[in-house]
């Protein structure tokens, strides 16, 4: 491990290092001057021993999303490609993840990767991963501090795929009255509270109204547990939809269903968000009405991302990569040719 970062990260934010002096890939020494680039060996390519080590703070193993994109990220991040990797999961705990950060600021890695469990509550360790000269990025989910505190983020637009999702609501059930319950992420969560938004502006105006909506944690148990009990107060007629904000949860409330004897998918619909592969499978078997992709593969953007800040080339902010939406049909057709 080595210094790879300038001082004036701390004091300019990252905007700075496209245009300041910084070691390159295969650099060994920190710069304190701008305008000064050590460069060696062509100018970029690995040095045998210039292992990049990265700190992970991955938010836990709430979900089959989750274990997908710990496996892109952990492939990306691999010794054959140049870096050591320091994984943490922090069982979705907001607190656990910061210290994990810190733990990584005190190990001297030379860059962080945040998979942050919820939006709020980043100033302070971001701040100090800054004055350390270690520079972040974020992946998958977003935080709310200013942007000046990490380097860049790749993900997925959540608010889009609550629009997708709500879309596809309001054009199948709009027109009837439907009483829709929700299975909300973790509170807190940029993915919970942009699904949530989006899916609301699509449905506004629509005859779906939202009898009951409580967080089921992105996990299965969750959902069931939430489900179980919607039926409890509502009963299996009083529910038409359930709009759960990943497969996990949405797979939870089938259960949850089923053992209630009622049928998901046809006494109640349900529309979530992921595409991975049981959620799919689901929806092929028509358990599911309708998922809206988010792709899990962000492990080599995020490492792209980290080589690129440290060999300090110019970065965008923000990266959204594509999703896709499926009903019944479309799943049908690549459930097979799906790579998680
Ligand atoms: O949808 C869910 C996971 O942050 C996009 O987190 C991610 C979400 C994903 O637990 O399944």
């Amino acid at each position: 491990m080595k210094k790879r970062f300038l001082s004036t990260f701390a004091l300019a934010g990252v905007a700075a290092l496209t245009m300041a002096g910084c070691t390159t890939e295969t650099g060994t020494t920190t710069e304190e001057t701008a305008g000064e680039t050590t460069t060696e060996a062509g100018g970029g390519e690995e040095a045998a021993s210039d292992v990049i080590t990265v700190g992970f703070a991955q938010t836990g193993a709430e979900s089959g999303w989750r274990s997908a994109n710990t496996e892109s990220m952990q492939t990306a991040f691999s010794e054959d490609n140049g870096f050591e990797l320091i994984f943490n999961a922090a069982d979705n705990d907001p607190a656990a993840q910061i210290s994990a950060v810190r733990n990584f600021i005190n190990q001297g890695v030379d860059a962080i990767v945040i998979a942050p469990v919820v939006e709020d509550g980043w100033d302070d360790v971001l701040a100090e991963a800054a004055s350390a000269e270690i520079p972040v990025i974020l992946e998958d989910r977003t935080v709310s501090a200013s942007e000046d505190l990490y380097a860049s983020w790749v993900g997925l637009d959540f608010e889009a795929e609550g629009v997708k999702a709500g879309e596809w609501a309001a054009e199948q059930y709009g027109d009837t009255e439907t009483k829709m319950v929700v299975l909300e992420g973790t509170t807190g969560s940029a993915p919970a509270n942009d699904r949530a938004a989006g899916f609301a502006s699509a449905i506004e105006g629509t005859m779906i109204e939202t009898i009951d909506s409580q967080t089921g944690d992105f996990t299965r148990d969750g959902g069931k547990s939430v489900m179980e009990g919607y039926i409890a107060n509502y009963g299996i007629d009083g529910i038409d939809l359930v709009f759960a904000h990943n497969d996990d949860m949405g797979l939870g409330a089938i259960e949850a269903i089923e053992a209630a004897g009622g049928v998901p998918g046809e006494d109640i619909k349900i529309i979530t968000i992921d595409a991975v592969k049981d959620g799919m499978q689901a929806l092929v078997d028509g358990k599911i009405n309708y998922i809206v992709e988010c792709n899990p593969l962000l492990g080599d953007q995020a490492a792209d991302l980290v080589k690129k800040v440290l060999a300090g080339e110019d970065v965008d902010k923000a990266y959204y990569v594509e999703d896709q939406a499926f009903d019944q049909a479309a799943a049908a057709e690549v459930i097979d040719s799906r790579p998680y």
